[in-house]
């Protein structure tokens, strides 16, 4: 075991947020540990679970954060969201309640992190029905806010897997795209540098040998 290395390339925080009962822990219970139960599940003292997947040959380690019932006052503590790369907002496609409340959501992370990749999940998408919350209706408003949706079901073990390894996807592009614009600008820096110097060491040559 070596006790240096890393068993990842990448670290990703996550978080899944959104009304009480829509399906959240269920939906990290299905994807960290393909299980489901049939129960509401307490996450009392279990604050994330881990799974590590691997994107194009990179090992990408997910730390998953669920909510321990705070979802339930509307509002989760400012710590929840630090150092967050990316939000899981879950919605319950029979309760169209909890897709009005996305807003919320949504307003309360814009608050609380700047530039965080988001999702929006219309959970208990498995039995036509049942579902009030039309997937277009819900297409329309993630177009609207520059959301993308998926629907899926953590008790049928529909799209789960999909959601997540495109979110991942989703995170791991915003992270290389913001090292490539900070090294563009560490090389426009390094120019400007370069040149001030060079201009700064004629002016001195010039000056000696006049
Ligand atoms: N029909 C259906 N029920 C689900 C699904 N996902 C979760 N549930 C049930 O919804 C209830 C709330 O789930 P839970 O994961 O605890 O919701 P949370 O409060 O958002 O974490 C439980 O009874 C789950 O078994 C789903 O995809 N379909
Ligand atoms: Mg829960």
């Amino acid at each position: 075991v070596q006790m240096a290395g890393k068993d990842y390339n990448h670290l990703f925080k996550l978080l899944i947020i959104g009304d009480s009962n829509v399906g959240k822990s269920s939906l990290l219970l299905r994807f960290a540990d393909q299980s489901f139960s049939g129960n509401y599940i307490t996450t009392i003292g279990v604050d994330f679970k881990i799974r590590t997947v691997d994107i194009n040959g990179e090992r990408v380690k997910l730390q998953i954060w669920d909510t321990a019932g705070q979802e339930r006052f509307r509002t989760i503590t400012s710590t929840y969201y630090r150092n967050t790369h990316g939000v899981i907002i879950v919605y319950d496609v029979t309760k169209p309640e909890s897709f009005v409340n996305v807003k919320r959501w949504l307003s309360e992370i814009s608050q609380n992190c700047d530039n965080v990749c988001k999702i929006l999940v219309g959970n208990k998408n498995e039995d036509p029905t049942k579902k009030k919350v039309e997937t277009q209706d819900a297409v329309r408003f993630g177009e609207s806010v520059g959301v993308r949706v998926f629907e899926t079901s953590a008790k049928a073990n529909i799209n789960v897997e999909e959601m997540f390894m495109a979110f991942t996807h989703m995170v791991l592009n915003a992270k290389k795209q913001s090292q490539s614009r900070a090294e563009r600008e560490r090389e426009r820096d390094d120019t400007v540098n370069f040149n001030a110097k060079r201009d700064h060491d004629r002016r001195k040559r010039a000056k000696k040998c006049c």
